[in-house]
């Protein structure tokens, strides 16, 4: 088990630094291209484990895919170049890759084994073999096709009109990549917007997508060409620092290059709202997402409500948004986000247990959590538990606690963000 030990900063946060390459976009970045015909070239990549494993998991499936740091080179030869696997698929960490590529397997023509860690294997998977079942795809598993082990074969689908009742990109991304190659048309309706990079990257891969509203629709029979990607920055992993910069005393940073996805930039609604001094430079389109420039200081914090149909637009953040909320005045009330349950751990609860364990004031709730503030933090023991996200929100806390914080199983966090540790350091000497 890796241990990190995470100091008070008695210096300010101060510099500038670029965040590794979006998670989401990285992934989608390496299975389009492994369907696409032609050579995709990839810069900006994220070199994190969970992204790695889809790169091996497209490997298996017989596509030929060079990386090296942050650029990939994938070969594709068309939905037809991938072949049936002599190996099980292993995800590791990653629903994405586990969800997405089900959406991609379901039509292929072969059988496929897909396994994870122990954490894949406790998140929930109906959401999407059954859509897919529904399509025509056979696949089963741990309490019918719920849990991995998963096993699929994939054959001859039909498009569905598909009303989700969660607001997921994976449930979203995995029918209406199975929409692709399923006889006439797939559409799935959801409850809030989910995050658009799936429908962005396809229609950068010439692929014919239809949004009206909250409805996203393909029709069958569509191919993809191969494409040059510029992943930026993930605003996922920038929150961290825009969290830290804000509560740090003595601190002003800029984080360059940051994707502000409409879908993805809840993080910066509710840093404003709640009265963080911050400005956003530089703004840009790139390969169809948008990025900025995000600079922000030490702030005065306000709590606030945080619910309905922001959710979605910071769902990953809320670990580091509890965080904050222990040094902003009054309560901060986070609803609506149940989906917390469902990630990498019960986000409700290891976020209260381990900020509880760090003197917060802090109350689960059966949909979210209620924080009160502002409250000085003690340093203690805490852990991951395996989780990417809890093990990064408890070295920002670590920052400015009267005492060290030690994160067990903090490997986790290279899941998303090999260097994060690194960063911190390099904002300490600025
Ligand atoms: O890939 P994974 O493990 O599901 O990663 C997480 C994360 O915190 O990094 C969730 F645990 O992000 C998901 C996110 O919550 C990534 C994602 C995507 O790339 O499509 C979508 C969201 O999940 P969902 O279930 O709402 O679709």
């Amino acid at each position: 088990m890796t241990t990190a030990i995470v100091k008070q900063s008695h210096v300010g946060l101060t510099g500038s630094i670029r965040v590794p390459g979006d998670k989401s976009i990285s992934h989608r970045a390496v299975m389009f291209g492994a369907i696409a015909e032609g050579t995709t070239t990839v810069e900006g990549f994220l070199p994190g484990e969970d992204c790695l494993s889809t790169i091996s998991c497209f490997q298996k499936l017989g596509v030929s895919i060079q990386q090296e740091g942050d650029k990939v080179t994938i070969n594709g030869q068309g939905w037809d170049g991938l072949q049936e696997p002599s190996d099980i698929l292993d995800v590791g960490n990653s629903g994405t890759t586990t969800r997405l590529m089900l959406g991609i397997l379901a039509t292929r023509p072969f059988h496929s084994v897909i396994i994870g860690d122990d954490s894949i294997a406790k998140r929930p998977m109906a959401r999407v073999t059954d859509p897919l079942r529904e399509m025509g795809s056979i696949i089963d598993g741990r309490d019918t096709g719920n849990y991995t082990p998963l096993s699929i074969r994939g054959g001859a689908t039909k498009g569905i009109q598909y009303q989700s009742k969660v607001a997921s990109a994976q449930v979203k991304s995995a029918i209406l990549l199975a929409g692709l190659q399923s006889e006439g048309s797939t559409s799935v309706s959801e409850p809030a917007l989910s995050r658009d990079h799936t429908e962005r990257m396809l229609e950068a891969y010439g692929v014919h997508v239809k949004r009206e509203g909250l409805t996203v629709s393909v029709e069958g029979g569509q191919t993809l060409k191969a494409q040059h990607i510029v992943v930026p920055g993930d605003i996922s992993s920038a929150a961290f620092f825009l969290v830290a910069a804000a509560i740090v005393p003595n601190s002003m940073i800029t984080i360059q290059g940051v994707g502000m996805n409409p879908t993805r930039s809840g993080i910066v609604d509710v840093l404003e709202k709640m009265g963080a001094t911050m400005s956003i430079q530089n703004e840009k389109l790139v390969g169809g997402e948008p990025i900025a420039d995000i600079t922000i200081q030490t702030s005065e914090l306000q709590g606030i409500e945080i619910g309905g149909d922001l959710i979605p637009r910071l769902i990953d953040e809320i670990p580091v948004i509890a965080v904050l909320a222990t040094q902003a005045k009054g309560k901060t009330i986070i609803r609506d986000a149940e989906e917390l349950k469902v990630k990498e751990t019960n986000r409700i609860d290891t976020v209260v247990s381990e900020l509880t364990k760090l003197g917060a004031s802090i109350q689960a709730t059966d949909d979210g959590m209620i924080i009160e503030g502002r409250t000085s933090l003690q340093g203690a023991e805490v852990s991951s538990f395996g989780d990417h996200r809890i093990g990064m929100a408890m070295a920002v806390a670590g920052l400015i606690t009267d005492g060290d914080v030690e994160i067990n199983r903090s490997d986790a966090i290279a899941v998303s963000y090999p260097n994060f540790f690194q960063h911190i350091k390099e904002l300490q000497q600025d």
